[in-house]
C-alpha cells in the first residue's frame, strides 16, 4: 500500500500530541522532563498507526534512548508482510530549552518517507547552509560567505542589507558572524532551534532568508525533507567534533567526512510527509493554547508527492460541551 493512503491525519495528531504534552511543561526549567512527554506522547500516537514504521532519526541509540530510539520498530501493523512500510525521522521536541525557558520557536517535528526515503545520518554535528525555493541554486557550502550573500540578494532582488541571517549562538560561529557582519548583512542569533529557522527560510514572510552554521545533523535531515517539500535547498556536510563522534561516525559507514550532501541526498524519498506543530509561540506557528477543557494547536503538513501544504488550526476538547473560543 502506498504511503498516501496513509491518513494525513494521523500524522497530524502525531505532533499535535507531542506538542500538547510539552507545552503543558513550558517554562518549567526541566528540559528532560519537556522532551520525555513529548516523546512518549508521540509514540503512544505513532503505535495507533496502520503501518510497519521504522525509526531513522530519534532520540539516539538503544542503549541511551528508551523509546523512539533509531531502529525502533513503530505502528500497529509493525512486522507485518503487506503493510505501508514507513522510515521515520521524529524530533519530539525541538529546541528543549526553548520549551524549558519558554522562549519562541520550540516545535514537535516528524517526517515520513518510504522506506530508504531518509538518510540514517548518526547524531553528530552538521555543518548546513539553508535557503527557500527563491535562493535555491544560488549558494555553495564552500562558497565564501559574501559570495552566498551577494547571490542570496541577488535572488530576492534586494540588497545585502536586507537580509536576515540566523545563526545559532555559538563561539563555533565566531568567524561565521564576523563574516557575515562583515559583508553588511543583519543577522538573527538564535540559542536553539536551526531546524525551526530553517522551515522560516523556506516561507516568504517570515523575514528569514537563510540559516548558516553548525547544529545537529538529524536537525538536518528533518529540515532536508520540509526543504524538499516546500522548494528550498539544504547543503550539508557532517562534523565529528570529539573522538566519540568520530567513532559514531565510522560506525554507520560514514568514511568521508568531506562529502557534501544536498537536499535529496538527506531526504532523497519520493513520497515524503511532514508534520511539525507548535510548542511555544514562533515565526510560522502559534504555540499550544489552553483554556478550560481544551487546548488550540497550529501545525503545519506538507505531503511531497500530494504538493500540499497545509497550516492547520486544532480546537481539541476534552468534551463535546466545551465551548469554542473564535481566536
Ligand atoms: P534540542 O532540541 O535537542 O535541545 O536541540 C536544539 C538545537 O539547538 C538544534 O536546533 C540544533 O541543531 C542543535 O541543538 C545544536 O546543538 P548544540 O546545542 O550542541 O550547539
Amino acid at each position: 500500500m502506498a504511503m498516501d493512503n496513509l491518513l494525513e491525519q494521523d500524522f497530524i495528531r502525531v505532533t499535535e500530541q507531542a506538542a500538547i504534552e510539552a507545552a503543558k511543561t513550558m517554562g518549567f526549567g526541566d528540559r528532560r522532563h519537556s522532551d520525555q512527554v513529548a516523546v512518549e506522547a508521540m509514540r503512544r500516537e505513532m503505535d495507533t498507526l496502520q503501518m510497519d514504521g521504522r525509526v531513522v532519526i530519534g532520540e539516539g541509540e538503544r542503549d541511551k534512548a528508551p523509546m523512539l530510539f533509531v531502529g525502533e520498530e513503530l505502528g500497529a501493523l509493525r512486522g507485518q508482510a503487506g503493510a505501508t512500510a514507513v522510515d521515520i525521522a521524529v524530533d519530539p521536541l525541538e529546541g528543549t530549552n526553548l520549551c524549558a525557558t519558554g522562549s519562541p520557536d520550540s516545535i514537535a517535528v516528524l517526517a515520513a518517507a518510504e522506506r530508504g526515503g531518509l538518510l540514517h545520518a548518526p547524531d553528530v554535528y552538521m555543518d548546513k547552509i539553508v535557503v527557500g525555493p527563491t535562493a535555491r541554486g544560488t549558494v555553495h557550502i564552500d562558497a565564501p560567505v559574501a559570495e552566498n550573500l551577494r547571490n542570496i540578494a541577488a535572488a530576492f532582488n534586494r540588497k545585502v542589507s536586507d537580509l536576515i541571517i540566523v545563526v545559532l549562538d555559538r563561539p563555533r560561529h565566531e568567524q561565521l558572524i564576523n563574516d557575515i557582519r562583515q559583508a553588511g548583512a543583519r543577522i538573527r542569533l538564535i540559542s536553539d532551534g536551526d531546524l525551526s529557522a530553517g522551515i522560516s527560510a523556506a516561507v516568504r514572510g517570515t523575514g528569514v532568508h537563510a540559516v548558516m552554521g553548525i547544529g545537529g545533523a538529524p536537525e538536518g535531515v528533518i529540515t532536508a525533507a520540509a526543504m524538499r517539500c516546500l522548494g528550498g535547498e539544504i547543503q550539508a556536510r557532517l562534523k565529528a567534533t570529539d573522538a566519540e563522534q568520530q567513532e559514531r561516525v565510522k560506525a554507520m559507514g560514514f568514511h568521508d567526512l568531506s562529502k557534501i550532501y544536498k537536499t535529496e541526498d538527506l531526504a532523497p524519498g519520493h513520497e515524503i510527509l511532514f508534520s511539525c506543530s507548535g510548542v511555544t509561540d514562533g515565526e510560522l506557528l502559534r504555540g499550544v493554547r489552553f483554556f478550560g477543557g481544551g487546548s488550540r494547536t497550529s501545525t503545519l503538513f506538507m505531503s511531497l508527492s500530494r504538493k500540499i501544504i497545509r497550516f492547520i488550526d486544532t480546537i481539541h476538547r476534552e468534551q463535546v460541551t466545551t465551548p469554542v473560543r473564535f481566536l
